[in-house]
């Protein structure tokens, strides 16, 4: 079996680890490579994988051996070079372990993992190579993506059967938010809220607390403290629940990866952000509010537009209306109110959740992020 070296820098937040954890991890349990994940930034990586042991240099959790990259990195020898070598997110790899690469007589096969993005060049950047400047040896851009012609997104082999046993039985999701302290009403609408600090948070909240349906919105710890804290009236714990007109809002601990995912899974609404959340929220085939990373000179605009352009145009007018409304509110000033009444119209919620549905399933049509990369290395590098 190869062996395979994925290099992950945290640049900020959880997105960077939180696909290289993943991505090491079915590497090994779905097709048994021995994988090495080199990353800088072990507190980070340890609020997604609580076994993590922040204290040690090298590790092994879940078959995945975890290396601490530090700099200087330390000096490798050909021989120490995996088969495969994957730089997460263009972080850069150490020159001694390029050079080591290049003194390599079977040179491995590079490839750089891309940030996810809908839009339509995407398609033909994927995959194209582009040789080192000074050293003999080539990397290849990999890009995740939508369409056929891109490296697909994550997931793995068991999720979609697990998603839908957990929807199908009744007790799943009262048991699962039972076991994190929450009790949901009948009636009681579930959000999960997951964004950044400058999302317009005080006004949905008004806008919640205002409404007629009784809404249970639950936030990690951590997140939006400051516009949690002011619903709250003080700092956010994990633990703590107010209620305020028809919305409860309560903190839960940030939860290891495959919670998370459960939690996504049980929801009516999910507000997700980045690039992590946002596709495990396409698999929870539930309807989802995505909050884009902002990018300078508003870039990060344009890529909303070109998911929604693909994401909306199998709805009904009305519903896919509606939520291009309300997802471009919630990455400007904030959702109207009428966008987000019209959003939880009977028809609406009907239409939107079968479209979810359909959706996770077209997507896995293209094959999953860690097979395409394993092919592509196998019959092209
Ligand atoms: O944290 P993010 O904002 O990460 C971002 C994006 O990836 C962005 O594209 C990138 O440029 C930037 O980082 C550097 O959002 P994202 O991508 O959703 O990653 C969050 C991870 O945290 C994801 O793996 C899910 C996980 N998570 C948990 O495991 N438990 C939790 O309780 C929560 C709220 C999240």
């Amino acid at each position: 079996m190869p062996s395979l070296h994925l290099f992950c820098r945290v640049i900020d937040n959880f997105g960077d680890i939180g696909v290289c954890w993943r991505l090491a991890r079915q590497l090994v349990a779905e097709h048994g490579l021995g994988v090495t994940l080199w990353v800088d930034a072990l507190a980070s990586f340890q609020r997604l994988c609580p076994a993590l042991d922040t204290s040690l240099e090298t590790q092994q959790v879940e078959g995945v051996l975890v290396r601490h990259w530090r700099e200087p990195f330390p000096g490798c020898s050909p021989g120490e070079v995996a088969d495969i070598v994957v730089e997460g997110f263009g972080c850069h790899l150490p020159d001694n372990y390029l050079q080591a690469m290049a003194a390599r007589p079977a040179k491995p096969a590079w490839i750089n993992l891309e940030y996810l993005s809908a839009e339509s060049w995407v398609d033909d950047c994927h995959l194209l190579p582009s040789p080192h400047p000074r050293l003999p040896l080539r990397k290849h851009f990999f890009f995740p993506g939508f369409t056929a012609r891109t490296g697909g997104l994550l997931f793995e082999r068991a999720l979609d059967q697990a998603v839908n046993r957990f929807q199908a039985d009744p007790n799943a999701a009262p048991a699962f938010l039972a076991a994190l302290g929450l009790a949901r009403r009948p009636g009681q609408r579930l959000l999960t809220l997951f964004c950044y600090p400058h999302a317009p948070l005080p006004a949905l909240l008004s806008l919640l607390q205002e409404e007629g349906e009784p809404t249970l919105c639950v936030v990690a710890e951590g997140v939006a403290s400051e516009a949690v804290g002011a619903f709250l009236g003080r700092a956010p714990r994990a633990g703590m629940q107010a209620t305020r007109g028809a919305l409860t809002l309560a903190v839960l601990p940030f939860l290891e990866q495959q919670d998370y995912d459960r939690l996504l899974w049980s929801a009516d609404l999910n507000l997700v952000r980045g690039e992590d959340s946002f596709v495990r929220a396409q698999w929870a085939k539930k309807p989802l509010l995505w909050q884009i990373y902002p990018q300078d000179e508003a870039a990060h605009l344009v890529k909303l537009d070109a998911f929604l352009a693909r994401y909306a145009a199998p709805l009904a007018s009305g519903p896919g209306a509606a939520l291009s409304a309300a997802m471009r509110g919630w990455n400007g000033q904030g959702i109207a109110s009428a966008d987000w009444r019209a959003l939880w119209t009977p028809g609406a919620v009907a239409s939107l959740r079968q479209h979810a549905a359909s959706w996770a399933v077209a997507l896995q049509q293209h094959g999953d992020l860690a097979g395409n990369l394993l092919r592509f290395t196998k019959e092209s590098c």
